[in-house]
C-alpha cells in the first residue's frame, strides 16, 4: 500500500504517514501526528505524519539492535550491492523524489534534483568502499607475529538530520554506516520527513534486510528519546548550533560518540584582482541559492575597498532580476522559507542590522507572490557591515548578504575569521601565492578558490572546525573513520610466549 501512497503524492489529498519500524509501517503508539505542508502554498496540506514518542524510538532501537548481529557479520560486499540498488532507484525516481521535495520544503527543482544527485553519487561511492574498508597491517616488534587493525562497525546509530537537503545529508550518514555495518534509526526533520521517507524507500526496495534501517518521525521529543537511549551506539547529527551543542552534552555523559556538523557564517573574500564577473555569480548562488538556507550558505562578502562597490551595484542589478516563486514552477530562481518561524527570525535580524547601523542596500522584507500564501523572503543586502554587529556574527539562515569592505589580505583574513563558527570559505583572486595563503589561513573545514562557499562533493570530507563541529567529518572516507572503530588484531605465529617491550624473548 505505502509506495502507492508515495506516487500520489506530487499532487492530491493529504496522506496518513507512518514510522518504519523492524520492517513494518507502524503509527506512534499514541496516535499523535504532526502535519506537513508546502511552505510555498501552506493550504497544500501535504500529509500527517507520527508524532513519535520515547516508547516508539525504543520500538525501533530494538529493532535496529535485534537485525545487527547479521548486517554486521555479512559480508560488506554485499552490503555495498544493496546501497548500489538503492543509488540506482534514487537515479530512476530522481525527478519525482525532486518534485515531492520542492513541494514539500520549497527549493527549486533544479535544486533538489541536484540533492537527490548527492545522495545518488553518495550511494556509488559508499558502495565502492564496501569492497576496501581499509585497515593496517604493520610489522611486529617481534620476530614471527603479524599485526593488524580492521574496522569494525559500531552498532545501533541514531541519524537526525536537517530539513533543506533532506535526501542528500541523510545519505552521506546512512550510506556509510549501512555500509560499514551498523544499523540506523533515523529521525527525518519534522520539516522534510517525506523526502526522508522517499530515500528509505529506496533502500527497502533494494532489498535491505527488516530492521537495518527504522524511520521514527517526530520533533524534539523523539530526537531527545533517541539521543538518550542506552543502547544507541553513535549518534549523526546534522542541525542548529544549540541542538547540536545540548546533543553533544547528553552524549558526553552517556559516553556515546557523536558526529556534529552545525551552523556556519561562511566568508567569500573578493580581492583587488578578483575576476568580478566570476565573484558576481559565486555570490549570487551562494548567499540566494536554496534561499540562504543552507548551512554552507555565503552570509558575508568582504571585498577589497578597490571594487566593494563596483561589485556591491553589480550584485543589486543581478539579484533583483530573480524570480521568487513555487520552486515547481520553471521560471523560479528562488523559493520561500521553511516556515513562518523561520521568516519571522530573518526579518528580526534585519530589523536588528538596520538598528546597529548597516545600510540595507536591497531587500529587507517578507515579498509577495501571486495566488500564493507562502513564506517568501526578498534578497536581502547590506553594506556598511563591521564584525561587532549581530548580521555579522550569526547565522540567519536566509537570504541576507553582509557586506564588508577590508584594505588588504591580511584584513580580509582577520575579518573572515572573527566568528565562532568555521565551516566554509572563500576567496576570489588570480594570484596564486595569496590563494594558497587563503587555504592555509582561512579558519574552516572547507576552503574554495574561486568558487563560493557552496557546492560540497559526496567523495570530499565535508564539516567545519570552531563551534561548526566536533572534529568528526561527513563525506569521503573521513566518513568511515566516524562509523567505525578500529580493532587490533595480533597474531602470533613463533610457537612460543613472546613478550612486547622487552629486550629479547629471554627477558
Ligand atoms: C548543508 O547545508 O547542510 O555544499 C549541506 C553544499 C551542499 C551541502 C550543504 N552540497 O552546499
Amino acid at each position: 500500500l505505502f509506495p502507492s501512497k508515495l506516487s500520489l503524492f506530487v499532487s492530491g489529498m493529504p496522506d496518513t504517514f507512518e514510522n518504519y519500524i523492524g520492517g513494518r509501517w507502524t503509527g506512534a503508539a499514541s496516535q499523535a501526528t504532526f502535519d506537513n505542508r508546502n511552505p510555498a502554498d501552506p493550504d497544500d496540506h501535504i500529509g500527517d505524519f507520527p508524532d513519535s514518542a520515547p516508547a516508539d524510538v525504543d520500538a525501533a532501537v530494538q529493532a535496529a539492535q535485534d537485525a545487527f548481529s547479521d548486517w554486521g557479520s555479512t559480508p560488506a560486499p554485499d552490503r555495498g550491492k544493496i546501497l548500489k540498488a538503492s543509488g540506482d532507484l534514487l537515479a530512476e525516481r530522481k525527478d519525482e523524489i525532486a518534485r515531492s521535495m520542492t513541494r514539500e520544503m520549497g527549493k527549486p527543482f533544479f535544486e533538489t534534483k541536484g540533492d537527490v544527485q548527492e545522495a545518488i553519487d553518495t550511494a556509488y561511492y559508499a558502495a565502492s568502499e564496501t569492497r576496501r574498508l581499509f585497515g593496517t597491517t604493520v610489522p611486529s616488534e617481534l620476530p614471527d607475529k603479524m599485526n593488524m587493525a580492521i574496522r569494525r562497525p559500531l552498532g545501533v546509530c541514531g541519524i537526525i538530520t536537517a530539513w533543506n537537503f533532506p535526501v542528500a545529508v541523510p545519505s552521506w550518514k546512512i550510506f556509510p554506516a549501512l555500509a560499514a555495518g551498523n544499523t540506523i534509526v533515523f529521525k527525518p526533520s519534522e520539516d522534510a520527513p517525506h523526502s526522508g521517507l522517499r530515500f528509505v524507500q529506496t533502500l527497502i526496495d533494494a532489498g535491505i534486510p527488516d530492521g537495518v534501517i527504522n524511520v521514527v518521525h517526530g520533533a524534539d521529543e523523539a530526537g531527545q528519546a533517541l539521543v538518550e537511549h542506552p543502547e544507541v551506539d553513535a549518534i549523526g547529527f546534522t542541525g542548529s548550533y544549540e541542538v547540536g551543542t545540548a546533543i553533544a552534552e547528553t552524549c558526553g555523559r552517556l559516553n556515546t560518540p557523536v558526529s556534529l556538523e552545525m551552523g556556519g557564517k561562511n566568508p567569500m573574500i573578493v580581492m583587488d584582482d578578483a575576476d568580478l564577473d566570476l565573484a558576481l555569480e559565486g555570490a549570487i548562488w551562494g548567499a540566494y541559492g536554496t534561499t540562504g538556507q543552507r548551512c554552507t550558505a555565503t552570509s558575508r562578502l568582504i571585498c577589497h575597498e578597490s571594487v566593494h562597490d563596483e561589485l556591491v551595484a553589480m550584485i543589486r542589478d543581478e539579484a533583483e532580476a530573480l524570480v521568487l516563486g513555487d520552486g515547481n514552477d520553471a521560471d523560479t530562481d528562488v523559493g520561500p522559507l521553511i516556515n513562518q518561524a523561520a521568516a519571522e527570525t530573518v526579518h528580526r535580524y534585519v530589523e536588528i542590522g538596520q538598528e546597529e547601523g548597516a545600510t540595507l542596500e536591497m531587500g529587507g522584507a517578507p515579498a509577495s507572490v501571486d495566488g500564493l500564501d507562502g513564506h517568501f523572503y526578498e534578497p536581502t543586502l547590506f553594506t556598511d557591515v563591521t564584525p561587532d554587529m549581530t548580521i555579522a556574527q550569526e547565522e540567519i539562515f536566509g537570504p541576507v548578504l553582509a557586506t564588508f569592505e577590508v584594505g588588504s589580505y591580511d584584513e580580509a583574513v582577520t575579518v573572515a575569521n572573527d566568528t565562532q563558527y568555521g565551516l566554509s570559505s572563500s576567496i576570489y583572486t588570480q594570484d596564486v601565492n595569496k590563494s594558497f595563503r587563503a587555504m592555509r589561513d582561512l579558519e574552516a573545514g572547507i576552503t574554495y578558490v574561486n568558487g563560493p562557499t557552496i557546492g560540497a562533493e559526496a567523495h570530499m570530507p565535508f564539516g567545519g572546525v570552531k563551534d561548526t563541529g566536533n572534529g568528526q567529518r561527513d563525506g569521503g572516507y573521513a566518513a568511515f573513520e566516524f562509523w567505525t572503530e578500529h580493532k587490533t588484531l595480533y597474531v602470533d605465529y613463533s610457537g612460543q610466549l613472546q613478550k612486547a617491550q622487552m629486550d629479547s624473548v629471554e627477558d
